[in-house]
C-alpha cells in the first residue's frame, strides 16, 4: 500500500457535538453581530443565536422532535436556517436538508427516503411542502417567518431552554442526512456524525488558515454541504460572521464582500468567472481581500490565473465530497497552483489507485483518489450495498474522481470516473434523470451524460430511444420541467437507435461522450 499522508500535523478530535464547537466560538464574544440577513440587514448577536437555538430545542424537545426524530429543513440562507439546523442538533434529533427550488415530487422523495416526522420550511415553499408531506411521516410543519393559517412560525415552536447538548454518540449516531449520488445510482442519504462534521471543522480551519474576524458574502446554500459546514459552521465556530444570501446575485455578493471588507471568497468557479469577467466589478472596492477559494468543482488554470489578476489576490481551490464532511485537500496559502487542488488537511491520507489492476500507484501517475480520515461519512441510509462498495479495506472511501499526486505532494483533479455530473457546484445524477425519462410512455431507453460547458461546467443532455409515436424532445422537456428542479433539466436531447452498453448491461458514457466529441 502506498500512502500519502497529509503535510499538516494530526490535529486534536474533540469529544464534543457541532453545536458545543460552535458554541465554543460564540461564548467569548457574545455581543458580535454572527449573522445578518443580507437582504433585509436582520441581524443576530452571538448571544442571540445560542439563546434562540436553546430555547428553539427546548421546544422540539418538549414536542418530541428531538432526540431520535428526523427534521426536514428546506429553506435558502437566512439566520434562522442556522438556529434550526443547531436546534435539532442540541436536542439529539437529526436534519436532512433539502434543496428550496425542488418539486413536490422530489421533496416527498427525499422525505420517505429520510423518514423525517417534520418539516421546517419558509412561505415562499409553503403550497410544494405541503404537496410533497402527502404520503410520508411528516406530521407537522413550521415556518421561518410570518405563521400561515395553521402552520406555526419558529417562535411559537420555542419553549424552556435545553442548557445541555441531549447525550449522542459522536461516532454513531447521524446529525446530519444531506443527500448525493456518490460514484453510482440515485441520490443517497449520506451519514455524517458530530465527529465528521467538527472534525472537518477543524480542519478547515487549519489547513485554510482560517481568521478570527472573517465575514464572508454567504450565498452558497446551506442545504449543500459546502455551505453547511464551510460557512456555517466554520465561520460561526471559527470566530467569523455571515450575511445571508438567499440566492446568489453578483452586484449584492460584490457589495456585501467590500462593505464588510471581506478578506476571503468562498465561491465555485461558475463565480470565479464572474468575478474574471463581469464589468460591475469594477464599481466595487475590494481593496480588503487576499484571496478567492473556489470548491465543488474544477477551477481550470487559466481561469484561476484570471481572477486573481483582475483582484490582486491570491486563487486557491479546496476538493471535497459530501461524503468526506466535505473537505479534503486545500490549496496552500504560499504555494498556490493554478489548476490543483492542494494539500491534503490535516488527518487525511490518501492512495491513488490504478483503475485497472487495483494496485497502489506513487507519485506522478494518474488512478483512482482514496481518502481515509476522521471526516468520512458512516455510510449511506438504508443501503448497506453501496456503503460497502464506497467505503472499502478497513476505512478507505473510493472517491470516483481520477488524480495525481505532484512531488510536491499537491493533488490534481484530471478526470471524473464515477457518473456524477456538476452543474454550477450541484450535483445531477445520470441515474435520476434517466428514470425520469425510461417512466416516460413512448421511451424505451435513455443516457444521461454531462456535456462540457464554460459557464455551468456542465449541462445535463440525453440520448433517447423512442417509440415511433413516442414523445419529442419539446414533450420530454416539458414533461421534466413539472417533475426536477431546474439545475437537473436537459439542455440537449438526441434521439438514437439503441444506447451503447457493455456486457453487463452498463451505460458506456465514455462513448457517448466521444461520439459528441467527434460531430
Ligand atoms: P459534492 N476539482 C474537481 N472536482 C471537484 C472539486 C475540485 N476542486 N471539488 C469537488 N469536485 C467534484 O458531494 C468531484 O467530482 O461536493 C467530487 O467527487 O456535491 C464531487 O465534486 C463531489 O460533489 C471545498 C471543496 C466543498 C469541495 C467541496 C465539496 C462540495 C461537495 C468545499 O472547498
Amino acid at each position: 500500500m502506498t500512502i500519502f499522508t497529509s503535510p499538516f500535523p494530526d490535529i486534536a478530535q474533540p469529544d464534543i457535538s457541532i453545536t458545543d464547537r460552535v458554541f465554543q466560538g460564540l461564548r467569548p464574544r457574545p455581543d458580535e453581530v454572527v449573522l445578518t440577513d443580507g437582504p433585509t440587514g436582520r441581524t443576530l448577536t452571538a448571544a442571540q443565536f445560542m439563546d434562540q437555538v436553546e430555547r428553539l430545542a427546548g421546544g422540539l424537545t418538549a414536542r418530541g422532535l428531538g432526540a431520535g426524530q428526523t427534521i426536514a429543513l428546506m429553506g435558502p440562507n437566512c439566520p434562522e436556517y442556522c438556529v434550526v439546523f443547531h436546534a435539532v442538533a442540541f436536542a439529539g434529533g437529526t436534519i436532512t436538508t433539502i434543496n428550496p427550488t425542488y418539486t413536490a415530487a422530489e421533496v416527498r422523495h427525499q422525505l420517505q427516503d429520510s423518514r423525517a416526522t417534520f418539516l421546517v420550511t419558509v412561505p415562499a415553499c409553503l403550497e410544494i411542502a405541503c404537496d410533497g408531506i402527502t404520503g410520508t411521516d411528516v406530521t407537522g410543519l413550521a415556518l421561518i417567518g410570518a405563521a400561515d393559517g395553521d402552520t406555526p412560525d419558529l417562535a411559537s415552536l420555542m419553549g424552556d431552554p435545553l442548557t445541555r447538548q441531549v447525550p449522542v454518540d459522536l461516532d454513531a449516531h447521524t446529525v446530519v442526512l444531506p443527500y448525493s449520488s456518490g460514484t453510482t445510482g440515485l441520490p443517497k442519504g449520506v451519514m455524517l456524525s458530530h465527529r465528521n462534521l467538527v472534525v472537518n471543522v477543524d480542519q478547515i480551519i487549519t489547513g485554510a488558515g482560517f481568521a478570527k474576524g472573517e465575514v464572508a458574502a454567504a450565498f452558497l446554500p446551506f442545504f449543500h454541504i459546502y455551505g453547511m459546514t464551510v460557512l456555517m459552521n466554520v465561520h460561526l465556530a471559527g470566530g467569523g460572521a455571515l450575511v445571508t444570501m438567499p440566492r446568489f446575485d453578483l452586484e449584492m455578493f460584490l457589495r456585501i464582500s467590500q462593505d464588510h471588507r471581506s478578506v476571503r471568497m468562498w465561491i465555485v468557479p461558475p463565480v470565479a468567472l464572474a468575478l474574471a469577467k463581469h464589468p460591475l466589478v469594477d464599481n466595487f472596492d475590494l481593496s480588503a481581500l487576499q484571496q478567492i477559494f473556489s470548491g465543488a468543482a474544477p477551477l481550470g488554470a487559466e481561469l484561476s490565473n484570471a481572477v486573481g489578476r483582475r483582484l490582486n489576490c491570491v486563487s486557491l481551490q479546496g476538493y471535497g465530497m459530501t461524503e468526506l464532511s466535505p473537505v479534503s485537500h486545500l490549496s496552500p496559502i504560499d504555494n498556490a497552483k493554478a489548476g490543483a487542488s492542494g494539500l491534503a488537511a490535516p488527518n487525511v491520507q490518501c492512495r491513488i489507485v490504478d483503475i485497472e489492476t487495483g494496485t497502489d500507484l506513487g507519485a506522478g501517475a494518474e488512478g483512482e483518489l482514496w481518502i481515509k480520515g476522521p471526516n468520512v461519512m458512516q455510510g449511506y441510509l438504508n443501503n448497506s450495498a453501496a456503503t460497502t462498495a464506497t467505503i472499502v479495506d478497513g476505512g478507505w472511501l473510493r472517491t470516483g474522481d481520477i488524480a495525481r499526486i505532484d512531488p510536491d505532494g499537491q493533488m490534481h483533479i484530471v478526470d471524473r470516473l464515477k457518473e456524477l455530473i456538476k452543474y454550477k457546484g450541484f450535483q445531477v445524477a445520470p441515474a435520476e434523470l434517466e428514470a425520469a425519462l425510461t417512466a416516460m410512455d413512448g421511451i424505451t431507453d435513455a443516457a444521461v451524460i454531462g456535456l462540457p460547458d464554460p459557464e455551468a461546467g456542465e449541462l445535463p443532455m440525453a440520448f433517447v430511444v423512442r417509440t415511433a409515436d413516442g414523445p419529442d424532445a419539446d414533450a420530454i422537456k416539458a414533461h421534466l420541467a413539472t417533475t426536477l428542479a431546474h439545475y437537473k433539466q436537459l439542455h440537449r436531447i438526441e434521439v438514437v437507435d439503441t444506447i451503447p452498453k457493455s456486457a453487463s448491461g452498463k451505460i458506456l458514457r465514455r462513448l457517448l461522450r466521444d461520439q459528441l466529441k467527434a460531430v
